[in-house]
């Protein structure tokens, strides 16, 4: 049976194509930065909005019309994982990515639950068998089930820290099984609406403890993905704890954590915490942090997570160049963390998001490697820099001057000379690249 007749295998077609279910730019082969395209990318389809969701918002039910539609419950869960393996391979995307509740349905008790999850990952790792797709990352779902209304792991109710890290268990398991790379955390409801009724000390020391109890069993049981923290702010809840880059690196050094994670860096959230997608992950490279990237977008004249898929050249353009300079994402990779748009109900709409989204990064790849073999940046920053490579600058940097011999030095100097940043000549000059 197949759900998606209508669209053959995609193949790279070049850039003169007229074909709208052909990569333009995306050719997995290609040489680029001495890297096969396919592996410096490591595309990755999520499969809880391109197989669960169903295009509903707060003002309505779901448009979306899928081949799998009018199935329910384990039917529906069997159809969609059929689905999402005819639709990974027509794609050429070598990686997907889940949470538990994306592709089964829970049960009665945690027990069921794992039941009914065992059946349909046991339906995946035979697919797994056969295709060359694998498992980037998975994840639990601890936000959309009630009981998770006041957190998970900084919930102040220990029956729900309980039942979070026996589903965290249980998402290790299924990893080791299916040869998970990566394990995500992403906060969930692990944050706070208000003080006045939150322990915040106590919900952040149980934060790391659930993360200790996590490095533990990965190791007890032989589990050796990349452990992944996916900052997020403002939502589900107002105070997310996991609000950037930042607060997050500082919160794993505060508990010890920091060696056994990395973080999943997503555009949306970025902005949505007031910064750029390339800050974020600016952050986490000079930290040694970053692991994996959610590619999508935002809508700037939105305040909320709209996962739109990436099509903005010129933020892919400066995420890229982060990426190559972090030497590549190691075992992460991009996931299309994003969602065609309510009004695009149409099966075929699914691969042309993603070929959109394959081909953005694709020309943002080729795109940094003309820029580094110019040395585009590096000779901006370098010059910038410039007084920090000699005499007093380069005393600085080496850890030879102190108060007194800055003091010495500038005390009757009467003129200090600034030089301009230059900032719209080299936007002018970065669209010659990127356009
Ligand atoms: C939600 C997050 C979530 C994580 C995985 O905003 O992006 O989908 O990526 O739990
Ligand atoms: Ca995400
Ligand atoms: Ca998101």
């Amino acid at each position: 049976m197949s759900y998606f007749a209508n669209v053959g295998k995609i193949q790279f077609e070049g850039k003169q194509s007229d074909n709208p279910l052909a990569f333009k730019h995306y050719n997995p082969d290609e040489i680029v930065l001495g890297k096969r395209m396919e592996d410096y990318l490591r595309f990755a389809c999520a499969y809880w909005h391109t197989f669960t969701g169903e295009g509903a918002d707060p003002f309505g039910v779901g448009t979306a019309v899928r081949p799998w539609s009018g199935a329910s419950g384990i039917d529906l869960a069997k159809k969609r994982v059929e689905a999402s393996f005819e639709f990974y391979e027509k794609l050429g995307i070598p990686y997907f990515c889940f949470h538990d509740r994306d592709i089964a349905p829970e049960g009665a008790t945690l027990r069921e639950t794992n039941r009914i999850l065992d059946e349909i990952v046991s339906m995946i790792k035979d697919y797994m068998k056969t295709s060359n797709v694998k498992l980037l990352w998975n994840t639990a779902n601890m936000f959309t089930n009630p009981r998770f209304v006041h957190g998970a792991a900084t919930s102040n109710n220990a029956e729900v820290f309980a039942y979070a890290a026996a589903q965290v268990k249980k998402g290790l398991e299924v990893g080791k099984e299916l040869g998970s790379e990566n394990y995500v955390f992403w906060g969930g409801r692990e944050g706070y609406e208000t003080l006045l009724n939150t322990d915040l000390k106590l919900e952040l020391d149980n934060l790391a403890r659930f993360f200790h109890m996590a490095i533990n069993y990965a190791k007890e049981i032989g589990y050796t993905g990349q452990f992944l923290i996916e900052p997020k702010p403002k939502e589900p809840s107002k105070h997310q704890y996991d609000f950037d880059a930042a607060t997050t690196i500082a919160f794993l050094q505060s508990y010890g954590l920091k060696d056994h994670f990395k973080l999943n860096i997503e555009a949306n959230h970025a902005t949505l915490a007031g910064h750029t997608f390339e800050h974020e992950l600016r952050v986490s490279r000079i930290n040694g942090m970053l692991g994996s990237i959610d590619a999508n977008q935002g809508d700037l004249l939105l305040g909320w997570d709209t996962d739109e898929f990436p099509t903005d050249l010129y933020a892919v353009t400066l995420a890229m160049y982060e990426i190559v300079e972090n030497g590549g994402l190691g075992s992460g990779g991009v996931n299309f963390d994003a969602k065609v748009r309510r009004t695009s109900f149409e099966p075929e709409d699914l691969f042309y998001a993603h070929i959109a989204g394959m081909d953005t990064f694709a020309r943002g790849l080729k795109t940094v490697a003309k820029l580094k073999e110019d040395g585009f940046f590096e000779k901006i920053v370098d010059d910038r820099y410039a007084s920090f490579k000699s005499g007093i600058g380069l005393d600085i940097v080496n850890g030879k001057a102190d108060f007194k011999s800055l003091q010495a030095y500038i005390i009757d100097k009467d003129n200090i000379v600034n030089r301009s940043g230059r900032l719209e000549l080299i936007k002018g000059a970065l669209n010659e690249y990127i356009f």
